[in-house]
């Protein structure tokens, strides 16, 4: 049988040239010592696994849900389908083209005007997708924002029903509105993938941040209590806590003052 030790052995037999060295080390280097090889087989696991699926993701106009879109499209070019929401279509579809002009006609990009905060919006949103585009297999609930930096008592309350109605409401009624495609797949109670954008923030809120911070707490403690009422099925809730990231957030933070937003970046 060749195995390992018999190519070795067989290799000191070869004249030792700087060549031959050259050639026949990194073969035999241990995984981790080969981050080249590492990231290519992960590449080709992920694209294998990704193939044929279609995802959904919420707020994929810019920031990481469009950057999601377009890594996903490039780690599955040749069959993939693409779901991409956000309130703005124009700058969805120029998403959709970039993505398209990229990788080509291996990734179906499907952009939806959808406002997340508007539960109507999203009761219909399902039945409203083409029939091709129904069985969605993974849901990236990114849509969220902020909004100004008041402290506890001085907090607009229009400010506190956008943050919660988009960021914990919309999140759980995409979420709601995806389970049951999920649970009718499978023979184990269901099948798909929930990965829910929350934030460092969720974890500790920080002054000025009370309510964004607040709702990032109630993503992270719904994801928990809905991957433990799922854990016997195939049905996976994963939670992303990001930090600060450069995207639009400040900018709406800041209500479009792009100088108070780039001064928190730098
Ligand atoms: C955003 C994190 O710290 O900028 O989710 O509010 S932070």
């Amino acid at each position: 049988m060749l195995t390992v030790r018999t190519i070795r052995s067989f290799i000191k037999t070869l004249p030792s040239s700087r060549a031959t060295r050259q050639i026949c080390e990194p073969l035999f280097q241990p995984l981790h010592a080969r981050p080249d090889l590492l990231r290519t087989m992960s590449a080709s696991a992920m694209s294998q696994r990704l193939s044929g699926k279609t995802i959904l993701i919420t707020g994929a106009s810019s920031g990481i849900g469009r950057s999601a879109a377009i890594e996903f499209a490039r780690t599955s070019p040749s069959n993939l389908k693409l779901i991409l929401t956000a309130r703005r279509l124009d700058t969805l579809k120029e998403v959709a083209s970039e993505i398209q002009k990229e990788v080509g006609d291996g990734v179906k990009v499907l952009p939806v005007k959808l406002d997340i905060s508007k539960a109507d919006e999203v009761r219909n949103f399902v039945g409203n997708l083409p029939e091709e585009f129904k069985q969605v297999d993974v849901l990236v609930n990114n849509a969220g924002l902020v909004m100004g930096m008041d402290k506890v008592g001085e907090i607009d309350e229009a400010d506190i029903a956008t943050m919660f109605n988009t960021n914990v409401h919309g999140l759980i009624n995409m979420t709601q509105a995806i389970l049951p495609i999920y649970k009718g797949r499978g023979s184990e109670g269901g099948e798909g993938d929930i990965i829910n954008v929350g934030s460092i923030a969720g974890r500790e809120g920080y002054p000025g941040g009370s309510i964004y911070c607040a709702s990032k707490a109630a993503v992270r403690t719904f994801s928990e209590a809905m991957r433990k009422e799922l854990i016997a099925t195939r049905i996976r809730v994963m939670v992303i806590d990001p930090g600060q990231v450069e995207t639009e957030f400040s900018v709406v933070r800041f209500r479009g003052d792009k100088a108070k937003a780039d001064a928190v970046y730098t």
